[in-house]
């Protein structure tokens, strides 16, 4: 290890057995409507990819107003757009390319969370602090956290750099209030842990990305915050030695794992060079892969006694090459920054092409090295050149590996060179094109790559019985849409 990034260990919270229910529901006031300097970044994706055509925007505040506005959209063939902090990686909140389909479109920039955070707020990060005073804490943490909305984050089914430690928010959302598109109001913000009666209605706006209904309010589980955090990250030189570390790892450190994220160096080098102020490379020398862990437990000495071995079998067996320890607050954000502000230090260096994989994890690099290499051979790949890097990171605790292109400029020529490519190999090993982030816009018509005819058709039949015109988000998330 290396003792010069080795300070102090950072004390948070407690227990992880016992959860806070919490309710979020909205508030009341009028429908302020934007005026049109809003217009451009409503219109506009955080990749600066996908640009819609919203002559309106509608800021609702109660659950009553969504409604009035939805049901007034239903009856006069209005397309509703819902959207939360626009964080979103498939172009699903923005609006269709043209509006020559529908009469007008309609979005939403609401507020949630009232019942948590008495100033409104809503975003992920806002959440957390408020449920950390009482010592719980939200399930899930993005590096969007401070934009991304509750309803934007249940809409999408996002999962994130805890999912390995909580799960998906499948299990830890207990109940929704959600307006469907023909304005009636779905009101199940369940507190109950338990509760068999007919078929779990909520389940099916999970990740259903504004393609059914409009989420108003959401009921979710909060964990109790852990008194203890530590973050290690380590410099590996070879996949497979990244592939071997996670079961030791997880055998070893057992319930207090709460991630356990992997970048190569590629990414390495983005996050250096363009990421934001104050990240920097711990280690002296350049390693081929880094691994990210973080522990959270109940009782510091403990944890610490239990890394602190680990740590040292990790140095002297030689399952890593190097490794460093966060010993204070300071300490653990520069290190989660290195793996946070990949796709921020990406956005820097040019336009880019997002690949959101579920694989069997021996696969990853392989896919990851096979794109580099189909590029290379086309002489398509350095400075200058249509791409300038391809960098493999991601939930490696979770079998999702991330892919980000980056090109000069978003083209259909450069998108030709990476699909259909990069889907059918990811099908050929039985994967999913999409682990995380959702199909929006940009993978609507890519289902069938990961899942069977028959369900799609079911998908579809189920479009329909919730949104007969086909009014909310239209031509994304489903074929024909
Ligand atoms: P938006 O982008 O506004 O919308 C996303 C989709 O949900 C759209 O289809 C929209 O129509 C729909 N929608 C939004 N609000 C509602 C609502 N209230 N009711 C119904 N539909 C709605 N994602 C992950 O899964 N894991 C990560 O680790 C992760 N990290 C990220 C890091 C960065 C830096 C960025 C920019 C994004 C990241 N994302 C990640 C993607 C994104 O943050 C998530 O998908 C997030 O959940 C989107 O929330 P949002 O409020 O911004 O939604
Ligand atoms: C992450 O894990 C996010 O950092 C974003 O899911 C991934 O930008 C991406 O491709
Ligand atoms: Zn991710």
């Amino acid at each position: 290890l290396n003792a010069d990034h080795v300070t102090s260990i950072a004390s948070l919270l407690s227990t992880p057995s016992s959860s806070l229910l919490t309710t979020i529901s909205t508030s009341d006031s009028s429908i302020p409507t934007a005026d049109a300097s809003d217009l451009e970044s409503f219109n506009t994706d955080w990749m600066n990819k996908y640009k819609g055509q919203s002559p309106l925007i509608v800021k609702p505040k109660s659950t009553k107003e969504v409604a009035d506005v939805v049901k007034y959209c239903y009856e006069h063939g209005i397309a509703v757009v819902p959207q939360g902090g626009n964080t979103g990686l498939v172009g699903g909140g923005v609006p269709p390319k043209s509006t020559k389909e529908v009469a007008d479109v309609v979005k939403y920039c609401y507020e949630l969370g009232i019942a948590v955070v008495p100033q409104g707020g809503n975003t992920g990060l806002m959440l957390d602090n408020h449920v950390g005073e009482k010592g719980y804490m939200m399930p899930l943490d993005l590096g969007a956290k401070g934009s991304c909305h509750i309803g934007g984050n249940v809409a999408t089914n996002a999962g994130g750099l805890r999912f390995l430690r909580y799960g998906s928010l499948h299990g830890n959302v207990l109940g929704l209030e959600v307006v469907l598109p023909d304005g009636r109001i779905l009101d199940g913000l369940s507190t109950l842990r338990k509760d068999n009666t007919g078929f779990d209605l909520k389940q099916l706006f999970i990740g259903s990305e504004g393609s059914i209904g409009l989420i108003t309010g959401v009921s979710i589980v909060t964990p109790r915050r852990p008194a203890a955090f530590n973050v290690s990250v380590f410099g590996l030189n070879s996949f497979e030695a990244v592939q071997k570390l996670f079961p030791k790892v997880k055998a070893s450190l057992g319930e207090i794992l709460s991630a356990f994220e992997f970048f190569d160096a590629h990414a390495m080098s983005l996050v250096k060079g363009h990421a934001t102020a104050g990240v920097k490379d711990p280690f002296e020398a350049a390693h081929p892969f880094y691994v990210l862990i973080e522990t959270g437990g109940s009782n510091k000495d403990h944890d610490d006694e239990k890394l602190s071995a680990l740590l040292e079998e990790l140095i002297e067996d030689e399952w890593v090459d190097d490794g460093v320890l966060a010993e204070n607050t300071t300490q653990i954000s520069q290190l989660w920054a290195l793996r946070e502000s990949i796709p921020e230090a990406a956005g820097k260096a040019g336009r880019v092409y997002k690949y959101d994989l579920s694989m069997p994890v021996e696969k990853m690099n392989e896919l990851v090295e096979e794109m580099r290499s189909r590029f290379e051979s086309k002489g398509i790949l350095g400075a200058d050149k249509m791409f300038s890097s391809v960098v493999g990171y991601g939930h490696i605790g979770d079998g999702n590996l991330h892919i980000n292109i980056v090109a000069k400029e978003y083209s259909d020529e450069a998108e030709r060179e990476i699909e259909p490519f990069i889907y059918e190999w990811t099908s050929n090993v039985n994967g999913s094109i999409s682990a995380e982030h959702g199909l929006g816009r940009m993978k609507a018509e890519k289902i069938g790559y990961s899942k069977s005819d028959e369900s799609v058709r079911i998908m579809q039949d189920l479009k329909k019985l919730f949104d007969p015109k086909g009014i909310f988000n239209p031509h994304k998330y489903l074929p024909g849409a």
